[in-house]
């Protein structure tokens, strides 16, 4: 049976959760742009704060939502009501029914994207997010190319949707994760707002980090700064609500929003909004996948080769192999946000310290994100800076949703090439691997190598267990010691 205690604590925490949404949503509703209010955000914040300290309350960590229940649309929610020694009655059994309100419920992606369709928006782009993979893979799935296009980053997202709506009058919808709102500050504030070209859009923002959620710490500083973000760029949004009628009520704000200020309109979306909604994808035919590949070039690194692992999977599979290995983390930066700029800060270092071999282990969804600074490098001349590039054509870490480089027509091994990388190669059978990272250690750099290799990962991955700033220190001891 559910305690009083538990049921008033889930009755608060979805009231909080409503507030979040009135609260952003009231600030804004008929009074234009002018009208995304620091007070709005304050109230966002401080919901979702409220949800946290009464959960903190009850000690039951950060899953506000208990009950056993099948929601509308079928899902079960985890936890079972208590045994009773005694036979039950019907009274007691009534009892144990979970109450109507406090049913889990999801929105279906299918419903959701008729919903957007209905707003009259029919054109997708953006960067996939974890928390919006169902979205974006029933979008993938059911949109045709011309209207859907995976970009290299947000920024990129922002401007083809401004493209369409130069072309056809139509607002499109941009899909990303918070993390990114940093690459499409610079689109917004100078192309899309209402002071200057004034194009209406539709963001759809994946909240990592929302307060009150468990997340990365990286995660976390982002997601607290997101209302206030989007605040200080005069955007107006409001939380997705996980029912279809409410998700309907804030669609037709933003139709309205959209139609009378021509400007761009946010949602956010929490953690486990969406059913989900999975792709059919061939894995790939290569003999390894990421991690597989991850091991061979870890198992040819030498003691004194500094590493810079990409933003995802990967830097996540690299802590646990050097713990399965027993080799200690000082060797390896983990990039776990600002993602695409692992080579960036490899070449920081190769400069800076010549004498060591820098290795950078980097992804193609993030290698594309801001592919320019293969440019720089290959302009660089810089003899110690390996480039590594495990190529899934996928973005892999957040869902699968593929990335034009592989089977498409980019050639990364073309583009390291014409930028000037003086060592370029590519492999994906597991000799010619080891071969190539022979060849790699010894070749003068800017050098490259791409290893082609299949989607997927393990699911049971855990997080590093050091936190940023540890590995921070213990990096900067490893690259500045002289041995
Ligand atoms: C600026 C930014 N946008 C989006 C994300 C979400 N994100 C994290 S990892 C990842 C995919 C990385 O793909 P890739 O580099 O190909 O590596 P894979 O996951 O396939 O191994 C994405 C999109 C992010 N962290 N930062």
């Amino acid at each position: 049976m559910l305690t009083s205690t538990t049921a008033r604590l889930l009755l608060a925490s979805r009231a909080a959760s409503a507030s979040v949404a009135s609260a952003a949503s009231a600030a804004m509703v008929g009074a234009g742009r002018r009208s995304v209010t620091t007070a709005a955000v304050a109230a966002a914040t401080t919901s979702s704060s409220a949800l946290t300290a009464q959960t903190a309350q009850s000690g039951r960590g950060s899953a506000p939502l208990l009950p056993a229940a099948t929601s509308s649309r079928g899902v079960q929610t985890s936890a079972k009501t208590s045994m009773s020694a005694v036979e039950p009655n019907a009274e007691e059994e009534k009892e144990k029914q979970p109450f109507t309100e406090l049913v889990r419920d999801f929105l279906d992606p299918g419903d959701f994207y008729k919903q957007v369709n209905k707003i009259g928006v029919d054109f997708f782009t953006g960067v996939p997010d974890s928390l919006l993979k169902d979205f974006c893979a029933y979008v993938t799935a059911n949109t045709p190319s011309d209207h859907h296009v995976i970009t290299a980053n947000e920024g990129n997202a922002v401007a083809l949707a401004a493209g369409h709506h130069l072309a056809t009058g139509k607002s499109g919808l941009v899909y990303l994760q918070n993390s990114g709102l940093g690459n499409i500050v610079n689109p917004l504030m100078s192309l899309a707002v209402p002071e200057v070209y004034s194009i209406p859009m539709l963001l759809l923002i994946g909240w990592r980090g929302e307060p009150g959620k468990k997340d990365e710490p990286q995660h976390l500083v982002q997601g607290q700064a997101t209302p206030g973000l989007l605040a200080s760029l005069n955007i107006p949004f409001q939380v997705l609500p996980d029912f279809q009628e409410g998700a309907a009520k804030v669609l037709e704000t933003a139709r309205q929003y959209m139609e009378q200020n021509h400007g761009p309109y946010a949602i956010l979306v929490r953690r486990q909004t969406f059913l989900p909604y999975k792709l059919k994808s061939d894995k790939g035919s290569f003999p390894l996948n990421r991690e597989g590949a991850l091991k061979l070039i870890v198992d040819t690194l030498s003691a004194r080769d500094i590493v810079v692992g990409t933003t995802g999977m990967l830097s996540r599979e690299l802590f646990e192999y050097r713990v399965a290995k027993k080799h200690g983390h000082e060797k390896d930066f983990l990039t776990v946000g600002s993602m695409g700029h692992a080579s960036a800060i490899a070449l920081g270092i190769a400069l800076a310290r010549p004498v060591r071999q820098v290795y950078c282990l980097d992804g193609d969804g993030a290698l594309l994100m801001h592919m320019g600074t293969m440019a720089t490098i290959g302009h660089s001349g810089v003899k110690n800076l390996k480039h590594i590039v495990i190529n899934n054509g996928a973005h892999d870490s957040v869902g699968g949703q593929p990335t034009c480089a592989l089977n498409g027509s980019l050639s990364i091994t073309g583009v390291a090439q014409s930028s000037g990388y003086r060592f370029v190669e590519t492999a994906s059978e597991i000799d010619d691997i080891r071969a190539k990272l022979k060849l790699l250690h010894e070749a003068q750099g800017p050098a490259l190598l791409e290893i082609c290799v299949n989607r997927g990962g393990r699911k049971d991955l855990g997080r590093p267990t050091r936190s940023p700033v540890q590995n921070k220190h213990d990096f900067m001891d490893f690259v500045q010691s002289e041995y």
